[in-house]
């Protein structure tokens, strides 16, 4: 079905149709599942929102490998919880993915093939347990203020699983910066870490936020369909901008020496990350992206056992129900 849709031509849609979509859009209604819409559209959306659900799966592992190394039954609690909220946020937004016609075997698949892709950062290692805290911090933080624009999506799905997400994210990020403050506030070889950990996260968190504006190849058609509401520099820019005076509570560097408040702008200006490291990673060939999908397929290989045992019982339940009728 999506290996159709993709392919699909566009150029035959009613131009008459395509008015009134956008006339919709203009006035902030919500598309739903069953409503007309253009398949670039709905092709945008499966794309966004499938690469979107893949990172909550994908960014289980990272943090998912300090399950067993938390330095206390609490926080393995809270890790534990964590890591099982984000496996849920994939399933809402698989579930989005599928109103609009493209199943999440077929998505997974995908993903597995290398056609699909998933948020960058998460090809970056987790070296120690302060890393988890600035995970937690720095990247749902990032995560948070790209969501909780999306919550405003025009597609009403994707929409209203932004707004359950974004509450379960808020406990992520307060869990984060609650461990990194432990440690910052810790001994001089916690400091040391959290220091770190900051260091090598920095950049990576503010790619989260996609290619400058001016690189960006679907911010001009996403935000004028408004499945993006705002563009991938004005969130990074407010992301920086509420993260430096919380890593100065923390007694900690700043990570780039760029970072210095403008007072005529009334933003914190900071220094561009090496874009030829971001592309190169999306590309496949960051530090961790060979052992991430491993670890995918092989979990999606193992789980297989289930998968069938499940779709047994229920074929068996349904032959029961129909043998009744
Ligand atoms: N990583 O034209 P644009 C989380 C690709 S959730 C990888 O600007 P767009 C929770 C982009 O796909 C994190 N690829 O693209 C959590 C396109 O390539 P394509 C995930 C990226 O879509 C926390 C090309 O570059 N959040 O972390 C990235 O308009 C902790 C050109 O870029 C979302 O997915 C990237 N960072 O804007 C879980 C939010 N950036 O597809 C576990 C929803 C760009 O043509 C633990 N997505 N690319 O081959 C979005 O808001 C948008 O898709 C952007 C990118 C803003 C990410």
């Amino acid at each position: 079905m999506y290996a159709q849709m993709i392919t699909a031509e566009a150029s035959d849609e009613d131009p008459k149709l395509l008015e009134e979509f956008q006339a919709r859009i203009d006035r902030d209604e919500k598309i739903e599942p069953k409503d007309w819409m253009p398949m670039a559209y709905r092709k945008t959306l499966i794309r966004q929102i499938g690469q979107h659900a893949h990172s909550e799966v994908v960014g289980q592992l990272p943090e998912g490998n300090w399950i067993t190394r938390a330095p206390t039954l609490e926080r393995k609690a809270i890790l534990l919880a964590k890591v099982q909220d984000e496996a849920g946020h994939g399933l809402y937004l698989y579930s989005a993915a599928e109103t609009l016609g493209v199943s999440r075997d077929e998505l997974v698949e995908l993903l597995h093939e290398g056609k699909m892709k998933y948020s960058s950062i998460f090809n970056y290692p987790t070296l120690n347990w302060a890393d988890i805290g600035a995970v937690g911090w720095l990247v749902d933080g990032a995560a948070i203020v790209n969501q909780v624009a999306l919550q405003r999506t025009s597609y009403g799905p994707y929409s209203r699983a932004m707004i359950r997400i974004c509450k379960e994210e808020s406990f992520h990020a307060r869990q984060g910066y609650h461990a990194i403050m432990q440690m910052a506030f810790g001994t001089p070889a916690q400091k040391a870490m959290a220091q770190d950990a900051v260091n090598r996260l920095w950049f990576p968190a503010i790619m989260m936020f996609g290619p400058s504006d001016s690189e960006s190849v679907h911010s001009e058609q996403s935000m004028t369909w408004k499945i993006k509401v705002r563009s991938n520099d004005d969130l990074r820019q407010q992301f920086v901008d509420q993260t430096i005076p919380q890593i100065e509570y923390l007694g900690l560097d700043l990570p780039d020496p760029g970072i210095k408040w403008n007072e005529e702008r009334g933003h914190y200006d900071y220094s561009d990350p090496d874009w030829s490291e971001f592309f190169n990673v999306i590309k496949g060939k960051g530090p961790c992206n060979v052992d991430r999908l491993n670890d995918r397929t092989n979990a999606w290989e193992d789980g297989a056992w289930v998968r069938d045992g499940l779709l047994a019982h229920g074929n068996k339940k349904a032959a029961a129900r129909t043998a009744a009728e």
